[in-house]
């Protein structure tokens, strides 16, 4: 069986073994078998990982802003439901991880049929909260971090993107970090998440090979008081191993080739 996920006149074409879970709530949610790159994750038909790929991915939207730190202690992960952000959080020396996801299905599927999160769901340093994440972000306290791990901008995941959205995690963080889409289809989602995260100070946008997310190039957006002079200090005491991201990667990933320069230039 074929699994296709397509957009703007593209697509992606991945061969499924079978379907292992699925549940309907507020979002359609469905865990595939895949024929060459492990268990897949999709949510409302749009992939969200691959075992083959989810490295790249969470170690970039993680390990990025975390080794940039000069101190983080507490950090906030909204959206993430699939646990693979909090499992790299984790490897850093960290006091308190607070995990704010919408849709409960997300966890309870993932944690029992997927397991990427290798068990950093049951880590007592973690807090786990079933809510709107820009509703969260009204009263919650300060944290040190905050990551955006979410899905397109549309349904439950649209306020994510808002201008006051980015307004209210300027307030409550001193590093932050978001996945921001492809830079190179489905241009209306990225051109809308520059022009709304303008409140965002010192914001850089970063880029990562994501093989199996549309046409492969993903984008991220790093804001506030985040330092590269920390990178070497903090990987050095990172608890267990990364696949993917190292400070080299790190450095080479904000090297952003000239026609995306112009339009991030233009967009400030
Ligand atoms: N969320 C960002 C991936 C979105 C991919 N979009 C798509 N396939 N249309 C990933 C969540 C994984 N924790």
């Amino acid at each position: 069986m074929d699994f296709i996920e397509r957009y703007d006149g593209s697509g992606l074409m991945i061969s499924v073994k079978r379907k292992i879970a699925e549940a309907k709530g507020i979002q359609k949610i469905e865990i595939y078998e895949t024929e060459s790159f492990g268990k897949m994750l999709v949510i409302d038909g749009k992939i969200q990982l691959t075992e083959f790929d989810e490295h790249f991915y969470h170690e970039m939207l993680v390990h990025v802003p975390m080794n940039s730190c000069k101190r983080a202690k507490k950090v906030l992960i909204i959206g993430g439901g699939d646990g693979g952000a909090l499992r790299e959080v984790l490897k850093h020396d960290i006091e308190r991880a607070v995990l704010v996801e919408i849709d409960r299905n997300v966890i309870n599927l993932c944690r029992e049929h997927l397991g990427i999160d290798c068990g950093a769901f049951e880590d007592p340093r973690v807090e786990i909260v079933i809510e709107d994440g820009r509703k969260f972000l009204e009263h919650c306290e300060k944290f040190d971090v905050i990551i955006v791990d979410s899905t397109d901008p549309v349904g439950v995941s649209d306020p994510l993107f808002g201008k006051d959205f980015f307004e209210l995690c300027d307030e409550k963080c001193t590093v932050f970090c978001s996945q921001a889409q492809s830079p190179l289809i489905q241009k209306n989602y990225f051109r809308k998440l520059l022009e709304n995260s303008s409140p965002l100070k010192n914001r850089a946008m970063f880029l990562a090979t994501i093989p199996t997310y549309p046409m492969a190039l993903w984008s991220f957006i790093i804001a506030g008081e985040y330092d590269f002079r920390f990178i070497r200090r903090n990987f050095r005491k990172i608890k267990g191993k990364t696949k993917h991201y190292n400070p080299e990667v790190h450095l080479s990933a904000f090297m952003l080739p000239e026609w995306l320069k112009k339009e991030v230039e233009n967009a400030y």
